[in-house]
């Protein structure tokens, strides 16, 4: 295989994969896989000094068979105006001439071969193709399947019909990669104004000197037209200098073809630049549907602290006399996530993907792995809700708040013993004292002093531990809060992870797409 070939098929197999990986949109993966490689002495079992594949091409009845019998001096084609439309591509060569096995995609069984002996042609294969305005669409494809094989293709019409020729689409989109010329036959029937205004069309169509030729093929030629000219111009193809020129820049074409081609497959995967600008927008949309993830779920959080705290909060001197809040059991599910969150994400995710599109990046890729159902975001909210609740009920309000709590409940056990075990050696020494001075026994006043102590020193520990104790019913409120946030992060943390993984991907296909086109480089 050439290198152009063994390109080719590295480009098509890279396409393919990243069509189905939705990297490539099926108009370019198919642009891709139906190129044909252009490659006449693939024709030739000795591919390098091989015959000019000449081709006639044109609608019916315009002469392309008497043309070709007449260049050939004798009658190898079949012409005439009673007979069956030739239905296939037939090969004229000369029998020294040793053809390869045809390529697959030609319509081998609509092919046939004519060997002459002929020795002043036998530096031309011509090839008499059927009528591309049949109305039999097989013959047009015949056609078209043939056409990388050709060398010149001389494209023969009626001065009648040449403005409306069927063959003109096909000019169009083949007229870089070979050599035309063209006949206008039948020019009996001609009119010199014809032949420029052909010129003209042909100039208007991007044909600059366009090699045109008059002839008129009636009872084996007139001897006026442009017969001897036609002749020579493909006699001067034909020569192996001339020839050879012709396939390097028949192969320079094809070199830009499939540049073009890798072009068009590397615009397909979008820019690097775009792809940065996309994630940052990705980014910013994230952070707002954080924003409004908390003001989403706002009446949901309020309904399970409700849930949770059927009772009103006790005031402040009751909860001082032991007075408790009640906390009912978790809700087996946490229904924090709610169905607007959902179309919240779905629109969000949706905007993603505009971005991505405003960046021309492929969005079939962004958008499988952006799919809202796949992400599970509310199962992602609601898991964070629940543990961070778990974690606030099993330890409410932080850590300086927990000590001083700790402590002042401490005391309030703490300082009335040590209030009674003073109390107590006061009324000890008063009694030993009273012995032997009845005035030291205790007296009222030291009662009442004592019990105020008393009372003091167990109230004054109690109202701080209240004052301090963290309410269960905030921190819940609290710890939602922020399990929401923490939820709003994994769900974004998968995103990121897709993106990278997205990204990795697409790098990838782009430094195959290297590796499969150094050879254009
Ligand atoms: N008047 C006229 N008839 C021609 C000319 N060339 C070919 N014909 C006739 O036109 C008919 C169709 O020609 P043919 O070569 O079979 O056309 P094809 O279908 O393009 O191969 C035949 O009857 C030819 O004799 C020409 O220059 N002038
Ligand atoms: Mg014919």
């Amino acid at each position: 295989m050439s290198d152009h070939a063994n390109t080719l098929h590295a480009l098509q197999a890279w396409a393919e994969q990243a069509r189905r990986d939705g990297w490539v949109d099926s108009a370019t993966a198919e642009a891709v896989s139906t190129y044909q490689p252009h490659d006449p002495t693939k024709l030739f079992a000795d591919g390098t000094t091989s015959p000019l594949v000449l081709a006639f091409f044109g609608g019916t009845g315009v002469g392309k068979s008497s043309l070709l019998n007449r260049l050939a001096g004798s009658d190898v084609a079949k012409s005439g105006v009673v007979r069956p439309t030739s239905r296939e591509v037939t090969l004229y060569v000369h029998e020294d001439i040793e053809l390869a096995s045809l390529p697959e995609d030609l319509p081998v069984e609509h092919t046939r071969i004519k060997r002459h002996n002929q020795h002043a042609h036998r530096d031309t294969l011509w090839i008499d193709t059927p009528d591309i305005d049949s109305v039999v669409t097989t013959h047009r494809d015949q056609v078209l399947a043939w056409m990388p094989y050709i060398d010149l293709l001389v494209y023969v019409v009626s001065p009648e019909r040449y403005r409306d020729d069927a063959g003109w689409d096909l000019l169009q989109q083949h007229r870089h990669r070979h050599d035309w010329a063209f006949v206008i036959n039948h020019w009996d029937r001609g009119d010199p104004a014809q032949r420029a205004d052909f010129t003209a069309l042909l100039n208007a169509g991007g044909i600059d000197n366009p090699a045109v030729f008059c002839t008129d093929c009636r009872n084996g030629g007139s001897d006026t037209d442009d017969f001897g000219a036609l002749q020579q111009h493909v006699a001067s193809q034909s020569e192996a200098v001339a020839l050879a020129e012709a396939r390097r820049r028949s192969a320079a074409t094809e070199r830009a073809a499939l540049q073009s081609l890798a072009g068009r497959c590397e615009a397909a995967l979008g820019r690097t630049a775009d792809w940065s600008e996309f994630e940052a927008s990705a980014r910013e949309t994230e952070r707002r549907f954080t924003t409004h993830c908390d003001t989403d779920t706002l009446a949901s959080r309020e309904r399970l602290v409700r849930q949770l705290f059927p009772d009103d909060p006790p005031p402040f001197w009751r909860r001082v006399l032991g007075k408790r809040e009640r906390v009912a059991a978790l809700p087996e599910v946490m229904a924090v996530w709610t169905p607007r969150c959902t179309e919240r994400l779905t629109s969000t995710l949706d905007e993603s993907l505009i971005a991505a599109s405003d960046a021309s990046l492929p969005l079939a890729p962004l958008r499988s792995a952006l799919a809202p159902a796949d992400l599970a975001g509310g199962q992602a909210i609601d898991n964070a809700c629940l543990e961070a609740l778990s974690a606030a009920l099993s330890a409410p309000g932080n850590r300086l708040q927990r000590a001083i709590y700790r402590a002042a409940s401490a005391l309030t056990v703490a300082l009335p013993l040590l209030a009674l075990v003073w109390i107590g050696v006061r009324v000890l020494g008063g009694f030993v004292a009273g012995a032997s001075d009845p005035a030291q026994y205790i007296g009222l006043n030291f009662v009442t002093n004592s019990l105020m102590l008393l009372a003091l020193s167990a109230a004054l520990p109690a109202v701080v531990a209240e004052w301090v104790r963290p309410s269960q019913r905030a921190a819940s409120q609290a710890a939602l809060r922020a399990g929401v946030e923490s939820g709003c992060g994994t769900l974004f943390a998968t995103v990121s992870k897709k993106l990278n993984a997205l990204k990795q991907q697409r790098d990838n296909y782009l430094s195959s797409l290297n590796d499969a086109t150094t050879t254009l480089q």
